[in-house]
C-alpha cells in the first residue's frame, strides 16, 4: 500500500492543552505521525512519496472560504498584538447571540471558529495542516488514478473540523476534503466510515444533508464522552440526506466484541450504499492503553478492523486521524493496513 507522508507536520507543535482543569503538553504531537511512519517503514508496507500541493479550492468545497483565511491569518493576527504563546480561544457564540457578524479582533475570531479550545495556533500550524490537508488529496488521486488502497499519514487530524470550526486537534477536515475530492471526480458515490474513538463530528455535519456522501461512525456514548454534542444514534441525515448518516454510540470500555459487531452492522450499512470508493477516518485511540481514551481494543483487534473494511471490496482511502499511545500507533495503525492487505 501506498503512504502520503509530509515531513512539514513538524511546524505544527503546540505547547499545552486544557484538559481537567490543568494546562497539560499536548498529546497530539509530532512524535505520533513519526512513530506511524517508521512502523510503515518497519514493515515494509510500500512506497512511501510526498504530497503534490493542490492549493486551497479542494479544501475550499468542504469549507467556508472566511474560515480558511482566518486559519491562513490566525498567527500573524495573535502576533501583531505582541502575543508569543500558542494563540487559543477564550470565548464562544453560544446559540443565543448573533452570529450574522463575524469579529475583527483576533480573540473574537478565534472563537467564532472554533467549537472549542482543543486546537493551539502555532507559528507553523498553517503550514502544517495545508500540508495534511494536500497528503489526503493526493491519496485520494492515487485511488482514483486506480490503487486499490491508500495511506494518508495525515497531521493534524481532521475529523472534528467543521465547514466553519476547528476542535478536538483539528483544523481542516482531511477525510471530508478527500472525499468531496473523489465526488468531484468521477465517484458519484463515497463512504466514510469513521473508526476514531471520538465522533467525527465535523465530518457528520459537513456532509449530514447530503445524499451522495454517507457517514458513519463507531465511537464512545457522546452522553459520556467528547465531542459531547453530536454523535447520538438518532442522528440519521437532515432533508435529502436523510439515512445516510448512521452512528454506533458504545459504551466505555468496550472490547472487540462489542466494537467487532458494530462495525459488521457498519459495513452492511455502507455495503447497502453502493459506495464507489470508501474513505476511512482511521483513528486509533480505540487502543486499550491510549491516555485519554476508554475503549480496550488489544494490538490483535487492529488487524481485524483492516480486514472487516477489506471485505467491504471498494478502493479504499485510509486518512490518519487520533491516537495517543504514541510508543504503540505505529504498531496499531499499520496493524489495520496490513489486516486490509492480508485479507
Ligand atoms: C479528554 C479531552 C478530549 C479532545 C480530544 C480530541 C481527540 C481527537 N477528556 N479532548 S481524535
Ligand atoms: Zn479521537
Amino acid at each position: 500500500m501506498l503512504t502520503i507522508y509530509s515531513h512539514r507536520h513538524h511546524r505544527h507543535h503546540g505547547t499545552a492543552e486544557l484538559i481537567d482543569g490543568t494546562l497539560k503538553p499536548c498529546f497530539e504531537m509530532p512524535r505520533r505521525a513519526e512513530m506511524i511512519l517508521a512502523r510503515v517503514r518497519d514493515v515494509g508496507l510500500g512506497d512511501v512519496i510526498a504530497p503534490r500541493a493542490f492549493g486551497l479550492d479542494p479544501v475550499r468545497r468542504v469549507h467556508d472560504a472566511g474560515f480558511v483565511a482566518f486559519l491562513e491569518h490566525a498567527w500573524a493576527d495573535w502576533t501583531a498584538l505582541g502575543r508569543t504563546n500558542d494563540a487559543l480561544p477564550l470565548v464562544w457564540p453560544v446559540p443565543s447571540v448573533r452570529h450574522d457578524r463575524v469579529p475583527d479582533h483576533i480573540d473574537g475570531r478565534l472563537g467564532y471558529y472554533s467549537s472549542d479550545a482543543g486546537a493551539p495556533i502555532t507559528a507553523g500550524t498553517w503550514e502544517a495542516v495545508q500540508a495534511s490537508a494536500d497528503v489526503a488529496l493526493t491519496g485520494a488521486q492515487a485511488v482514483l488514478a486506480g490503487a486499490a488502497s491508500a495511506f494518508a499519514l495525515c497531521r493534524p487530524p481532521g475529523h472534528h473540523a467543521a465547514a466553519a470550526a476547528m476542535g478536538g486537534y483539528c483544523y481542516l477536515n482531511n477525510a471530508a476534503t478527500a472525499a468531496q475530492y473523489l465526488r468531484d471526480h468521477g465517484c458519484a458515490r463515497v463512504a466514510v466510515l469513521d473508526v476514531d474513538y471520538h465522533h467525527g463530528n465535523g465530518t457528520q455535519q459537513i456532509f449530514e444533508a447530503r445524499p451522495d456522501v454517507c457517514f458513519v461512525s463507531i465511537h464512545a456514548d457522546p452522553l459520556d464522552e467528547y465531542p459531547y454534542f453530536l454523535g447520538h444514534a438518532d442522528e440519521r441525515g437532515t432533508g435529502a440526506g436523510l439515512g445516510a448518516t448512521c452512528n454506533y454510540p458504545l459504551p466505555q470500555g468496550a472490547t472487540w466484541a462489542t466494537y467487532g459487531a458494530a462495525l459488521a452492522d457498519a459495513c452492511a450499512v455502507i455495503t447497502a450504499f453502493r459506495p464507489d470508493a470508501v474513505v476511512i477516518s482511521l483513528g486509533v485511540d480505540t487502543y486499550e492503553h491510549d491516555p485519554i481514551s476508554g475503549f480496550r481494543l488489544t494490538r490483535d483487534d487492529f488487524p481485524r478492523l483492516g480486514a472487516a473494511i477489506a471485505t467491504l471490496g471498494r478502493p479504499t482511502l485510509f486518512v490518519m486521524e487520533g491516537g495517543y499511545a504514541v510508543d504503540d500507533i505505529g504498531i496499531n495503525a499499520v496493524g489495520v493496513l496490513q489486516g486490509f492487505e492480508r485479507r
